[in-house]
């Protein structure tokens, strides 16, 4: 089957610390929506943050994704906002909130967001989606952490997102 007109695909493939291990799908539409789906296992119960972050290396394993091991972020911001909430005006484009993992540890993902696209001068491709230890406070938490990371702790699992072939 082909793909309608004007619709482009992306895949990740997840890698992490003590098994976790994800797919996700990206595709985006001609209306500029991208939707994320997939899920990743071997999760701790509960919420996580998830992320485009900037730099697509795995150098060092996900740690790599931002600048330096001491520098926190960054995550993908092309437009030099503070981090905060999918839903808010005020966000990086690679804020895409929490993920949330059952007691069988695993996510299962549905995001539909306007602000990370498979082409043009913001494109996704080529950076790391990435999962993190705890919570994103999502901007609110009050930490010196909530306005540049969401205080989302540790990196425990990362990809990086590729074009996918449309047939
Ligand atoms: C974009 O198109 C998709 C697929 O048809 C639809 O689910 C989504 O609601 C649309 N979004 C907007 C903002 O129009
Ligand atoms: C990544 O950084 C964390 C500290 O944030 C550290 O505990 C961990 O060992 C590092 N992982 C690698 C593979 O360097
Ligand atoms: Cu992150
Ligand atoms: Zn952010």
């Amino acid at each position: 089957m082909e793909a309608a007109k004007g619709t482009v695909k992306g895949v990740a493939i997840i890698i992490g610390d003590n098994n976790i291990r994800g797919s996700l799908q990206f595709l985006q539409h001609p209306n500029g929506t991208t939707h994320v789906t997939g899920r990743v296992t071997g999760l701790s119960q509960g919420f996580h943050g998830f992320h485009i972050h900037a730099f697509g290396d795995t150098t060092n394993g996900c740690n790599s994704t931002v600048l330096t091991s001491s520098t926190p972020g960054p995550h993908f911001n092309p437009f030099k906002k503070d981090h905060g909430a999918p839903s808010d005006d005020k966000r990086h484009a690679g804020d895409l909130g929490n993920i949330a993992a059952g007691p069988d540890g695993v996510a299962e993902i549905s995001i539909r967001d306007r602000q990370i696209p498979l082409t043009g001068v913001h494109s996704i491709i080529g950076r790391a989606v990435v999962v993190h230890a705890d919570p994103d406070d999502l901007g609110r938490g009050g930490h010196e952490l909530s306005k540049t990371t969401g205080n989302a702790g540790a990196r425990v699992a990362c990809g990086i997102i590729g074009l996918q072939s449309s047939v």
